[in-house]
């Protein structure tokens, strides 16, 4: 039996990888923070079926305790400061959890000489930042715009220059952005599908939003967690793209979203200037042509479908009804 250690288990990735590899036989070992409450809530549905280590990116001891307790095949490193907006107001402490932190995680294999150990670093397509190029694609020059960005192109290279110093297998994954039901409330997908359900049931009047006019690359993260294991599981270890290869403004996904409740979003939407950022990663686009001829990955979920779930999930979720069976409805 294969063993997986995941950082950031208890967020949207870290959950729905923890279910594919608990699918695939694994035994899945997960590394959580330890807070005044528990947040748990993604991945209470495993209780009793993964197995949870207290440990902290900002803590190298903590790290090489949990790989030395787990003693895993493949360690995915999941965990980071990942809200681009608060990487402005906490720039230092992004850069100790998001680049610093990837660097523990793999000095800890180093030190416990487990170089046998197969690596995913969770990298970002906001690395792309200022358009250089489109689409994007592994050699797409990197140009971040946010303290998140910069702290992820560290970690980007951190990666490649374990694999290439000490021979091991590290692999990068270039995720474009990713959304499900279990998405943060903050982040504009959830923000919006959220707000439009409490309209729809009268809990509330308006949504406030920055700027529609950026461009996103927005996939299904339970079909980008298959491209994270599948990485793990080649020959030789590389880095890849992972997108849709479709773009769509932040106002069509408003406009979806009200939509799929019956609303018009011209009456609900108000433009507020506190959720526009300094500076600003206008289009995203990735090509993921590598990724489906060395992996054999393609995202089964589309832009739409994925819109229309979020929105049915939250509706469910604030009438307290169970979540909708979208597997039963081949979404
Ligand atoms: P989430 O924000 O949902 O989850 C982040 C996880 O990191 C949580 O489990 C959090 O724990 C944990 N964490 C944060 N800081 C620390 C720390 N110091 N020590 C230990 N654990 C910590 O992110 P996603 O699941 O959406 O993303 C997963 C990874 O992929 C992140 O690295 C993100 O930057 C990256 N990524 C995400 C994309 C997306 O579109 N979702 C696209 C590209 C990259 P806690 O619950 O305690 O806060
Ligand atoms: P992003 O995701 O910054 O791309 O990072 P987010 O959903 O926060 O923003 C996407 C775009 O929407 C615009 N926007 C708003 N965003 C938020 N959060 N709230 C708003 O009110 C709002 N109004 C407009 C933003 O300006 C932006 O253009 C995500 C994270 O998951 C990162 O961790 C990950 O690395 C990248 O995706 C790929």
């Amino acid at each position: 039996m294969k063993r997986a250690l995941i950082t950031g288990v208890t967020g949207q990735d870290g959950s729905y990888l923890a279910e594919l590899l608990l699918e695939k036989g694994y035994e899945v070992h997960g590394v959580v923070r330890r807070a005044s409450t528990e947040t748990f809530e993604r991945i209470n549905h495993l209780s009793g079926k993964i197995h949870l280590h207290q440990a902290d990116l900002l803590d190298q001891l903590s790290i090489i305790d949990v790989i030395k307790e787990s003693n895993p095949d493949e360690v995915y490193n999941l965990a980071a400061q990942s809200f681009v907006p608060t990487s402005w107001k906490q720039p230092v402490l992004t850069a100790e959890f998001t680049a610093t932190g990837v660097t523990r995680v793999l000095e800890a294999i180093r030190l416990l000489g487990k170089e046998r150990i197969r690596f995913y670093q969770a990298s970002s397509s906001e690395m792309f930042g200022k358009v250089q190029e489109v689409p994007q694609t592994e050699s797409t020059p990197l140009y971040p715009r946010s303290p998140y960005g910069v702290a992820k192109v560290y970690g980007h290279w951190i990666t490649i220059n374990y694999r290439e110093s000490y021979n091991m297998y590290c692999c990068s994954g270039i995720l474009f952005n990713h959304e499900s039901e279990r998405r943060g409330r903050e982040f504009v997908t959830r923000k919006v599908t959220d707000g439009v359900a409490r309209i729809k049931l009268g809990m509330a009047k308006e949504l406030r939003l920055g700027n529609l006019d950026s461009k996103r690359d927005w996939g299904f993260a339970g079909d980008y967690v298959r491209a994270m294991w599948l990485m793990l599981q080649q020959d030789t270890p590389d880095d890849y793209v992972i997108a849709t290869g479709e773009t769509h403004t932040v106002k069509r996904l408003v406009e979806l979203a009200f939509a799929a409740a019956g609303l018009n979003w011209e009456n609900h939407v108000v433009i507020d200037p506190a959720f526009v950022r300094p500076a600003e990663v206008d289009l995203l686009i990735g090509d993921p042509a590598k990724a489906k001829a060395k992996l054999g990955w393609k995202p089964e979920v589309t832009f739409e479908q994925l819109v229309e779930r979020m929105v049915k999930a939250d509706l469910a979720r604030l009438q307290g009804q169970p979540l909708p069976d979208f597997k039963a409805r081949g979404i």
